[in-house]
């Protein structure tokens, strides 16, 4: 029987679903060191949550398939699989509308301050002292500047396009079918909007790029959502924009160093803060977990992946 190796604390449903067609070898984190002879002898695919150094992949010498659970990749790292004939698969499509809700949610929460409002309220406050202050800000008249407009961020603007909201966008080039005004950078659409709404993958060319600059930009009214990675922002320039209120209000589901995150972002009342959960329900995680057992199915049964990343395609 083939071996797997979970790496992490991985989807009970994906142990579940692969258990019975595979030999099933566990790993509690991404460390070469602590790989076993055996493993290295055996282990022919794995399924991991986004960590999958070059050094574990070279400690296993027949590894052939690794499944990322997430989107998201980067923390595999896809250059070292490729040059290795290693195919890596990740979790597209099942978890865009989950996370795009969850945009939506956070968006209202950062510009109506919902989260305040109900804990003013269980905590009698609303009894003791009356109603609770308007909120300053709101999405009525806003103009949203998606950074990302990928399958996601489509998702984002389709559900946006309800609220009755201008939408632009910036990605590295025009899609051809999206009728949204197109900045081809990003300085240009944050001067030209006052939301700007994250949702770019985390990559060298994406490194703390809403930063000071841009912020300036985005204005006083400006709001800047992000479920992307917490890697595009620069967290010191957020926390500095917000106390010089050189912008209005932040909204975060991710961050630089989960579960980390800098003390200073935590007083902001015109911030909101989530703990990476923009996919976190069980149905779009038990989804994911799917498409991860069905990628290590079908290459080990039909000897071809579901959904091989762009960087190893597959190639009978
Ligand atoms: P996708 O379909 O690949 O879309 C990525 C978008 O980003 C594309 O529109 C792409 O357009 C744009 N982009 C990439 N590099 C860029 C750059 N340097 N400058 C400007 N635009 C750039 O990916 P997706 O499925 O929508 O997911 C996006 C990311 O969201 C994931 O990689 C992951 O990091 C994050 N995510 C977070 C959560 C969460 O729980 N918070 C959940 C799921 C995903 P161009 O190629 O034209 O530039
Ligand atoms: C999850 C994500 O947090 O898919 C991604 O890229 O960031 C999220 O859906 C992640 O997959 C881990 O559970």
């Amino acid at each position: 029987m083939t071996t797997l190796l979970l790496i992490g604390k991985v989807n009970p449903r994906v142990r579940e679903r692969l258990k019975g067609r595979f030999d099933i070898l566990e790993l509690p984190s991404a460390r070469a060191e602590d790989v076993t002879s055996d493993m290295a002898a055996r282990v022919a695919g794995t399924a991991s949550f986004n960590a999958m150094p070059a050094a574990l992949m070279d400690a296993l010498p027949n590894l052939k398939i690794i499944a990322n659970f997430g989107v998201g990749y980067d923390g595999v790292d896809v250059g070292h699989a490729a040059s290795k004939g290693i195919i890596v698969t990740n979790t597209p499509d099942v978890l865009d509308e989950e996370v795009a809700d969850t945009t939506i949610g956070l968006l209202l929460n950062t510009l109506r301050q919902f989260p305040r409002a109900e804990n003013y309220l269980r905590e009698g406050r609303w009894t003791r002292e009356g109603a609770f202050p308007l909120s300053p800000l709101t999405l009525r008249g806003r103009h949203i500047g998606m950074y990302g407009m990928g399958r996601i961020g489509q998702q984002i603007a389709r559900r946006l396009e309800a609220f009755n909201v201008k939408i632009s966008y910036h990605t590295r080039s025009p899609k051809a079918d999206i009728g949204y005004d197109y900045y081809p950078s990003l300085k240009a659409l944050a001067t030209a909007v006052d939301t700007l709404v994250c949702i770019v993958p985390k990559t060298p060319e994406t490194r703390q790029t809403i930063n000071r600059e841009i912020l300036q930009a985005l204005g006083a009214n400006g709001v800047m959502i992000n479920v992307g990675r917490g890697w595009t922002v620069h967290e010191g320039d957020l926390a500095d924009a917000l106390e010089r209120k050189v912008i209005a209000g932040a909204g975060l589901d991710v961050f630089e160093v989960e579960p980390c995150l800098p003390e200073a972002l935590m007083k902001f009342d015109n911030v909101s803060l989530l703990p990476h959960v923009a996919s976190a329900s069980v149905a779009t995680r038990n989804a994911m977990a799917d498409l991860v057992a069905d990628n290590l199915i079908s290459w080990f049964e039909q000897g071809k992946p579901v959904t091989p990343v762009p960087e190893t395609p597959f190639r009978r």
